[in-house]
């Protein structure tokens, strides 16, 4: 009985030795794949050049524009995003002395702000621009690395006494479309 039993174990042990080659192979066996992902984050940024406008000495309730009939100094607002942008744009009560109100329409102490985007130096249209902290659409949509050029109006108050120069800080603002 002992002898049977030596002599089974002894073939099961070499049945196993036989296997584990292949165990071994089978257990060892890889295999890869890959993905290529890629991934671009949502920016939204604009840039403004020149981004400096000096409408000189302006009679009271008037305007002066930087069209080519104003001052000739058209600004270019650029996407430097990474997706399409809607451009906004804003001003606010100017600074120097005691300062001006911003307004949709001039008054006393009070002036405006407007912007144009398209025929500025011969048919222009002058829209209102945002008044700090509201803003208004200067353009629906700008591809990324596209330009928009705009003018700006400014309307001086139906009168002052503010003898100051004034400094209007225009913002522009880069959002969702
Ligand atoms: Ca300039």
């Amino acid at each position: 009985m002992k002898g049977k039993f030596l002599a089974f174990f002894a073939i099961f042990s070499l049945c196993l030795l036989a296997v584990s080659p292949f165990l071994i192979r089978i257990v060892s066996a890889a295999s890869t794949a890959t993905v290529a992902a890629t991934v671009t984050a949502q920016i939204y940024s604009v840039s403004v050049t020149d981004g400096i406008v000096a409408f000189l000495t302006v009679a009271q309730n008037s305007t002066q524009d930087t069209t080519t009939g104003g001052v000739n100094n058209s600004q270019t607002a650029t996407n430097d995003g990474s997706v399409a942008a809607k451009f906004n744009i804003m001003a606010a009560n100017s600074t120097g002395g005691t300062g001006w109100t911003l307004a949709a329409t001039a008054a006393s102490e009070t002036y405006t702000m407007k912007s144009c985007t398209a025929t500025c130096d011969t048919t222009p249209t002058w829209t209102s621009v945002g008044i700090d902290p509201s803003y208004a659409t200067l353009v629906a949509s700008v591809g990324v690395g596209s330009t928009q050029p705009f003018d700006l109006q400014v309307g001086t108050p139906t009168s002052t006494t503010e003898t100051t120069q004034q400094s209007i800080t225009v913002t522009v603002q880069a959002v969702a479309p």
